[in-house]
């Protein structure tokens, strides 16, 4: 018995217990005193066979990510060699998981001889979305005890499967439904009855009875617009391609020589950053996380349109029971159908069975009556996005619903503080902006007013992971993090064109560098009658550079909206989007009349103006501490506009870039840009502090402000 590891017998079997809180991460320690008990039992004769059992509430979460960059990643014993040891074993050796077993934990399984489950239990290799390929054996041990298909979709997606399709696979040898050390106990002892060989994978071929010739290319073309800019992918691929051609232990070669590719790279490193940015964005300063939280049994959602629609699906999909509230049957009917073939649409992709459809719209009760939310626990308000409205509905919930409820705005803009102020309740009031499509898109705000309880705010967290969100815990402010960060992005993208430079060129470049959209476009998409509305409601903070959005503004008094109105910045055919000779003549004419002299403007400059502006507006709200961390800004970015995850966001970019760069490119547009550099090329004083002092976005956080 160690500090990481319990050993006992039961019989002539040992049983190795890995205990170590809270997910058994596969530390230099925790392999050391696994390689200590696995030779212990080797070295007892009594010892006829190994039961591996974790003591955790799951059986392995994989190698410890809090090691790599040391060099502890690598200690003796390396992950690597302390599972070909044990796949070595003269003596059978049986995983018995539950929970789940996850990148090097499921790696551990698969050395062994035979492998039992929970029936619930999940299995993944998800090193892809930490910017690795698994790098102690998954690669080659995968496709022969399993298949090719099976690993290549598991290694490159990152997903877990359930144990049932594993034992379907081969993956797994039993299945437990009862108390899974027993089960485990009995399987080992039938193998041991039938005098079962111990296995080893150099022994097995890669089953790729199925998998055609031209397999991996065609596997490499299914990925390739979900992988686009990011490196393991490929590198996963090519590890599976060694498995299939190479005896074990070259294709074990190979899988290490892939694996140290990834390693070191900014890719890496990004996806490590947003992996460890979730699990701190939970943390609230101020916030003690043990405290209490509400429980939420029920919720209501006012507004069954676009927004409201979505977010009642994400409850529906968790199980809680929704009511949805309209103020006319026309617009509930219309709104509960079209959540009805969402469902359907997803089941038709074989996403969701036809009686699942039935069970989540069961979930859901419209309704055109206030006095209906009275035992809501959570409401949620998602109406127009006005203060009056906001108002009127936030007066009539302090009425009706019962003490304790938490009252919930999904604004993306407006003061929560002051509709707060429309509840005798302030303490029970929140933000929950969701992000349209709600029931798709990860990211969700939580917008801290001044008065909210904290036990409102831990409610909220732990509803987020609930609905599968990516929580963001951000300050009062116009646009909270991510709108605010939007406007100088989306105000250098606008000024461009006016500038010179076409909307295709603006979006090509900024996709080019990974965004998921350009910001034409996707103001073309989310309606450039929004985003007039938006600056009709701070007109007064922009009121003194008349060029601001001016050509956002002409195409919303040219009815010009964008993909709802066949026409904005591009002209549309239903989806296919074209450009518009006409705007170039428009952004002309403006320029003309603004004074603004057109020129050839390079891809570089709309890069760094449109960038350098996005993180200097979070250099603002982390000074301001509408932020907590760095982390933070570029959750919201990540998981909300589109930025690619394999650039870890912004903040990751900008200090990778470093910050003494993102000063000088700045101050440099703030010269090259005459009275629009002048009024908007202002560096954040935070970001100045930071680069003379050498330092990083990631080291601050506002704690220390
Ligand atoms: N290493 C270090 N810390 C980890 C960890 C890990 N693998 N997994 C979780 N933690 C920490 C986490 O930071 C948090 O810490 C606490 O555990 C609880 O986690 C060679 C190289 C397992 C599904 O990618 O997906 O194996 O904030 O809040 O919601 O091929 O954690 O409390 O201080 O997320 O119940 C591959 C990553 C590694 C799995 C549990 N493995 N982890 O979720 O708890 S690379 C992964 C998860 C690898 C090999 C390669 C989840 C979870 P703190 P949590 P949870």
């Amino acid at each position: 018995m160690t500090a990481r590891v319990t050993y006992r017998i039961d019989g002539d079997i040992a049983i190795l217990g890995l205990t170590q809180p809270p997910v058994n991460s596969l530390g230099q320690a925790l392999r050391a005193e696994l390689q200590q008990a696995y030779r212990q039992a080797l070295s007892d004769d009594q010892v006829a066979a190994l039961v591996l059992v974790s003591e955790a509430r799951i059986f392995c979460g994989g190698a410890d990510i809090q090691e790599f960059g040391s060099d502890q990643a690598f200690a003796s014993p390396d992950l690597p060699s302390l599972l070909n040891e044990l796949e070595a074993s003269p003596k059978p050796v049986v995983a018995a998981i539950h929970g789940m077993a996850l990148g090097g934990g499921l790696e551990l399984a698969l050395a062994c001889d035979y492998r039992i489950a929970d029936v619930k239990a999940r299995l993944g290799l998800p090193e892809v979305n930490l910017g690795l390929i698994p790098g102690a054996g998954g690669t080659q041990r995968l496709p022969r005890l399993a298949n090719v298909s099976l690993a290549l979709e598991m290694i490159t997606s990152g997903q877990p499967i359930a144990a049932e399709r594993a034992h379907a696979s081969g993956l797994l040898g039993r299945l437990s439904q009862g108390d899974l050390l027993t089960d485990a106990l009995e399987f080992t002892r039938e193998i041991l009855e039938q005098g079962a060989q111990v296995r080893s994978c150099a022994d097995i071929e890669v089953n790729a009875d199925d998998f055609p010739a031209s397999g991996f290319d065609d596997f490499r073309a299914s990925i390739a617009r979900k992988t686009r800019g990011f490196f393991a992918p490929e590198r996963c691929i090519q590890a599976i391609e060694a498995a299939c051609r190479l005896p074990l232990a070259e294709g074990l070669e190979r899988e290490q020589a892939l694996f140290k590719e990834c390693m070191n790279t900014p890719q890496a490193r990004a996806q490590q950053h947003l992996f460890f940015a979730e699990r701190e964005a939970t943390k609230v300063p101020g916030v003690d996380s043990a405290t209490p939280a509400r429980s939420v049994r029920s919720v209501a959602v006012i507004g069954a349109g676009t927004m409201g629609g979505g977010i009642a699906m994400n409850f529906a999909n968790a199980g809680i029971p929704v009511k949805l509230l309209e103020l006319k049957q026309e617009a509930l009917d219309h709104g509960l159908a079209t959540i009805r073939k969402n469902y359907e649409i997803s089941a038709k992709k074989g996403r969701m069975t036809e009686t699942q459809v039935e069970q989540r719209m069961a979930l859901l009760e419209g309704t055109l009556s206030y006095e209906d939310l009275g035992d809501a626990d959570l409401v949620i308000e998602a109406v127009f996005e006005s203060m009056e409205v906001k108002k009127a509905v936030f007066s009539r919930l302090d009425e009706v619903c019962k003490p304790g409820a938490i009252l919930a705005s999904n604004t993306s803009t407006l003061d929560l503080n002051q509709i707060a102020s429309f509840t005798k309740r302030p303490q029970d009031v929140i933000g929950l902006h969701f992000f349209s499509p709600a029931n798709v898109m990860r990211l969700l705000e939580i917008v801290r007013g001044d008065q909210t309880a904290d036990d409102v705010i831990v409610t909220a967290l732990q509803v987020a992971k609930a609905i599968r969100k990516v929580p963001v815990v951000v300050g009062v402010c116009f646009g909270f993090v991510g709108n605010r960060m939007l406007e100088p992005y989306g105000r250098e993208a606008h000024r461009l064109i006016l500038e010179g430079a076409t909307p295709a060129q603006v979006d090509k470049v900024l996709t080019g560098f990974g965004l998921a959209m350009g910001p034409l476009s996707m103001f073309d998409l989310a309606g450039n009658d929004v985003g007039y509305l938006v600056r009709e409601s701070r007109r007064e903070a922009i009121a003194h550079d008349p060029s601001y959005n001016r050509l956002g503004d002409e195409l919303y008094r040219l009815g010009r909206y964008g993909q709802k109105t066949g026409r904005g910045f591009y002209l549309y055919q239903g989806r296919e989007q074209n450009e518009d000779p006409e705007l170039i003549q428009l952004a002309e004419e403006l320029a003309r009349d603004l004074g603004i002299e057109r020129r050839e403007i390079s891809d570089q400059e709309i890069l760094e103006r449109c960038v350098f502006m996005l993180i200097n507006e979070a250099a603002d709200i982390l000074s301001e501490g509408i932020a907590s961390r760095s982390g933070d800004c570029d959750l919201v970015w990540v998981n909300g506009y589109g930025f690619p995850a394999w650039r870890g966001g912004p903040m990751q970019y900008a200090d990778e870039l470093g910050l003494v760069n993102v000063l000088e490119g700045i101050e440099k547009y703030r010269k090259d840009l005459g009275d629009h550099g002048e009024m908007w090329f202002r560096p954040s004083n935070l970001l100045k502090e930071l680069a003379s002092a050498g330092k990083t976005f990631r080291n601050f956080s506002s704690q220390n402000s």
